[in-house]
């Protein structure tokens, strides 16, 4: 049997099983790669609100990734919630000892129940020693804002956050439309827009309207580094993600009373 590649997540754990490393695990597997985890902090929540969480040191989240990167190949590292500049610094070292390695930095600020997960210091050195590094970052809305200065309104605003995110260092930027009345005033589209260098590209999937959208912007970004893990291009892997979650949405389990976590369903 032919190796699948392996997956690394540097994440959160959402013990509800909606977001963070369980998401990305799921999706990992999903796609047929094969799925390493290091949880960067243990949360505590379920489907109505994030009540709290232990972060990790930079030191736990070194000793649980070095033993897996000198034993396996990794062919790709998706981060998202790392709630520290000390453990940003260190997943900098970490994935700058990793060769030939593609990197999807999905920069977690707030949960979709509006817990703070990361602080400001922790987001400068996020945009200063990772966005350098990765192949993609993928901001929604929000965190597209925060990141850039730009309050986003409108189809341009999009264009002028990611113009500013990639000059702060990032090639590629997805910014997600989902959690935005669309542009046009269309509210029944969920608009992606990606910027490769120079190029945009435009991602429509119809607009769901659900509370079931928790672990939507994880499962996004994991299954771009899968599909990038299987040699797939960026275009080429936003665009089957952005179809993965758009069906996982729709079969969502509706669990638990807030919102529920979208339900991932094989391709296979
Ligand atoms: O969806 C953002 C997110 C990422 N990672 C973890 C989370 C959340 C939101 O709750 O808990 C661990």
């Amino acid at each position: 049997m032919q190796k699948p590649p392996v997956c690394l997540s540097i994440a959160g754990l959402d013990p509800s099983g909606g977001a963070g490393v369980v998401a990305d695990i799921k999706t990992f597997s999903t796609f047929g790669c094969f799925a390493a985890a290091a949880i960067s902090s243990i949360t505590f929540q379920n489907t109505t609100a994030v009540f709290g969480a232990e972060h990790q040191s930079a030191a736990s989240v070194r000793r649980q990734v070095e033993p897996i990167i000198e034993d396996y190949d990794i062919a790709a590292v998706k981060t998202g919630m790392l709630p520290t500049r000390e453990v940003i610094e260190e997943v900098g070292r970490l994935v700058g000892t990793m060769k030939n390695v593609r990197f999807v930095v999905d920069p977690v600020v707030r949960s979709t129940s509006g817990f703070d997960l990361i602080d400001n210091l922790a987001l400068r050195s996020l945009i200063d020693v990772l966005f350098p590094m990765a192949d993609l970052i993928t901001p929604n809305r929000p965190e597209a804002e925060r990141i850039s200065g730009v309050a986003i309104d409108s189809a341009e605003d999009v264009e002028s956050a990611a113009r500013i995110i990639q000059s702060m260092g990032a090639r590629n930027v997805l910014i997600k439309g989902g959690h935005l009345a669309d542009e046009s005033g269309d509210k029944r589209k969920a608009t992606d827009r990606l910027f490769i260098g120079d190029e945009s590209h435009v991602f429509e999937s119809d607009h769901i309207e659900t509370t079931a959208t928790h672990g939507t912007g994880c499962t996004l970004a994991a299954a771009i580094t899968a599909n990038l893990a299987l040699g797939k291009g960026i275009v080429e892997s936003v665009g089957i993600a952005k179809e993965f979650v758009t069906n996982a949405i729709r079969s969502a389990p509706m669990l638990g009373r807030g919102h529920s976590p979208i339900h991932l369903i094989s391709k296979n």
